[in-house]
């Protein structure tokens, strides 16, 4: 028989969204052969937007597409489901410090961790909706959920330092693997060019320009979302929905042996990352709902100091919400 999937999405109608559902609808994520059903929530004043949304997926005629169902109401749009993408979140507005934007944002998790714990027991949660690593973190305390199926995603910025170094090698970007981001999906996260490899020799070998690693690079990747709003006046929307697909594809497959994927999961204390914190690190999966940590890559004192640097930050923004922890 046909395998169904039910996947939950918030932020139905903003710009990921619209980026993400026709993909979705294809089959690009979880397969040809597996039919798809959308719950889709917004937001009550989102809801005629997404309307529109719908109509186009209808008009789309995805032969995998069995259904789309619409809701302002969290538990319903996660009824039975398989994936919850948690896309929506307040944006930043003028003049907010980021401290104001987590206040803001948590209590959206707090509420969608208890509908979830609610409406569905086999479920996997991908958050996107910034700032994501402590908007997973209070969703993951307010639902019963295994704590393992939560996660935030940094796979962006995998993608993001993957496609540098590609251009900066002269190689397609498939050459480029075992590439780790460490720690928030934030400027202080740290893309690790130490452990990575480009057409399976170490990164720093084939691109000895270490001042280049260690410094515009690191800068690049960092800051690579301001960048495309300077120049398209919109944030990230199809690389963000594009590394949606490849995170949960990631986590739905076996992973290459000797390579691996990076996203944010709740820490176990490897690395010296605090138990518990919503940490990004180097992941394998063995494609039947289980993963784990890479262990054992060496790391510089550079990169120590990198990775205690997006650990404090992950702990800070954990401080700021310690109220809403359940
Ligand atoms: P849009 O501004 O286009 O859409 C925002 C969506 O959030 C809308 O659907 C809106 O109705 C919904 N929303 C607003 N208030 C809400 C609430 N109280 N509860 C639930 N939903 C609410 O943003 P878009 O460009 O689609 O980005 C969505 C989120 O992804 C943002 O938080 C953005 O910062 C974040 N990103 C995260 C990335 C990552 O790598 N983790 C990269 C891309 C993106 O910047």
């Amino acid at each position: 028989m046909q395998r169904t999937v039910r996947v939950a999405l918030t932020g139905s109608s903003g710009q990921i969204g619209y980026s993400i559902l026709p993909r979705i609808a294809a089959g690009d994520v979880f397969g040809k052969d597996t039919k798809v059903i959308l719950q889709l929530f917004e937001i009550t004043p989102a809801m005629q937007a997404l309307e529109g949304v719908v109509m186009e997926l209808l008009d789309g005629a995805y032969p995998l597409l069995e259904d789309v169902k619409t809701s302002d109401n969290p538990e319903v749009a996660f009824d039975g489901a398989n994936w919850a993408l948690l896309i929506g979140s307040k944006p930043r507005s003028k003049g907010m410090e980021r401290g104001d934007l987590i206040r803001e944002n948590g209590p959206i998790f707090v509420g969608q961790g208890k509908a979830m714990a609610k409406a569905a027991d086999d479920i996997r949660v991908l958050v996107v909706g910034n700032p994501a690593n402590t908007n997973a973190l209070i969703g993951m305390h307010n639902s019963d959920i295994p704590h393992e199926r939560w996660h935030a995603m940094t796979r962006l910025d995998e993608n993001r330092a993957k496609a540098q170094l590609a251009i900066k090698a002269s190689v397609p970007v498939s050459k480029v693997t075992n590439m780790t981001i460490w720690g928030n999906h934030s400027a202080t996260q740290y893309p690790d060019t130490e452990n990575a490899q480009i057409d399976g020799k170490p990164a720093q070998d084939v691109i000895s320009h270490i001042e280049w690693l260690q410094g515009e690079f690191i800068t690049k990747v960092q800051k690579r979302g301001a960048e495309i709003i300077a120049a398209r006046g919109l944030s990230s929307a199809a690389s963000a929905a594009n590394a949606a697909i490849d995170h949960v594809k990631s986590f739905e497959s076996a992973t290459p042996t000797g390579d691996w994927f990076s996203a944010a999961v709740p820490s176990d204390g490897s690395y010296g990352i605090d138990k518990g914190l919503l940490f990004s690190f180097p992941l394998r999966s063995d494609g039947n709902g289980n993963w784990e940590i890479v262990q054992g890559l060496p790391m510089s004192d550079f990169a120590k100091e990198k990775v205690e640097a997006t650990k404090k930050e992950l702990l800070e923004e954990k401080s700021v919400v310690s109220d809403l922890l359940g």
